[in-house]
């Protein structure tokens, strides 16, 4: 007993010198950005205790060809899983594989990408790889693309993938200022046709670019997206409320934008719902002040907050990030 008290002691002590040796206190907020390198279009989900982050790897076009993915017990410390995506499994992919998109399905984990940045003619789009942990590594589930066609002029990129309460999968995607919505089948493998037998329904809002990703609460449909140039200083991100996934999105305001005392060209987001009521994160990317590369987006978390008439206020985009919200 008492020689398992003395290593408990010892293993403490360690862990203390470790921290007075760096001169640091265990970091009490995440800081922001919140991911080291150069990250975009970060999806982000809670899987049991962990939160999770899927960002785009952000790099020239050529350059992506996988996926990394972060995992955190407390948004404040983040583990990095290389390659969770790749074409090692997805013998399709050529380059710009963009903005995943994760749910926990059928037992399993779905991981929608997009790829190739399709013109008409062209080979890609939007695909699904499945694996049974979310860490990977995902399988290419169809061995091709879910969505391959330019339909009512969105490019096939930018999917976000969400399931109602009744249990119906939609996913939103699009690029080039127009947004599709879509269903999904139970085992996500296929789109289903809405009532009037179409596959496609054109859901965009005014001054929609890309990045669509919504939120239900109290009953309510939140759907947002970005606006402007991405390679911009003024990319931000807008929202609507509606009662249906449907729409209609009838744009609200902005809800982040460039801050001259922070960052500029911040958006394409997600948000992660807290441990506590109404508990929320706002997840984006951001080009720090001294960077003009298009490439270099650093992915960030900060609070996302609603008034009492449901509308979101304005993100106060900060570089503390947010303190530690264990799940467990
Ligand atoms: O990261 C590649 C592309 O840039 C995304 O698909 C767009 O939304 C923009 O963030």
């Amino acid at each position: 007993m008492r020689r398992i008290w003395f290593i408990l002691l010892c293993a403490v002590a360690c862990r203390s010198a470790v921290f007075a040796q760096e001169g640091a206190d265990p970091p009490r907020t995440s800081g922001n950005p919140v991911l080291p390198g150069w990250y975009a279009d970060p999806e982000g989900a809670v899987f049991d205790d962990a939160y999770w982050i899927y960002p785009t790897t952000s790099a020239p076009f050529a350059e992506q060809t996988s996926l990394d993915a972060f995992s955190s017990p407390d948004l404040v410390t983040w583990t990095r899983h290389p390659k969770v995506l790749s074409t090692e499994h997805v013998s399709w992919i050529r380059s710009a594989l963009w903005a995943p998109s994760i749910i926990r399905a059928n037992g399993r984990y779905y991981l929608f990408f997009s790829a190739n940045n399709i013109h008409e003619g062209e080979y890609g789009g939007i695909g699904v790889a499945v694996a049974d942990t979310p860490e990977g590594p995902f399988r290419d589930l169809l061995g091709r693309p879910l969505v391959g066609e330019i339909v009512h002029g969105a490019q096939p990129i930018d999917q976000f993938v969400f399931r109602d309460d009744d249990g119906q999968y939609y996913m939103y995607y699009g690029g080039w200022r127009h947004c599709n919505a879509v269903k999904l089948s139970a085992d996500l493998s296929r789109l289903v046709p809405f009532d009037d037998g179409s596959l496609y329904r054109e859901v965009t809002p005014a001054d929609y670019v890309e990045g669509p990703f919504l939120l239900k609460r109290n009953g309510k449909y939140y759907f947002m997206w970005s606006e402007n140039d991405w390679t911009g200083p003024d990319y931000c991100v807008a929202y609507a409320i509606a009662d249906s996934p449907l729409g209609p999105f009838v744009r609200e305001g902005k809800i982040l934008e460039q801050d001259d005392a922070v960052a500029r060209g911040a958006g394409h987001h997600s948000v992660i719902k807290g441990p506590g009521d109404d508990e929320w994160y706002i997840v984006y990317h951001r080009r720090p002040l001294d960077e003009s590369s298009a490439h270099h987006r650093a992915t960030c978390i900060d609070r996302l907050r609603f008034d009492a008439d449901g509308r979101i206020l304005p993100v106060r985009m900060t570089f503390e990030g947010v303190g530690p919200r264990p799940l467990k």
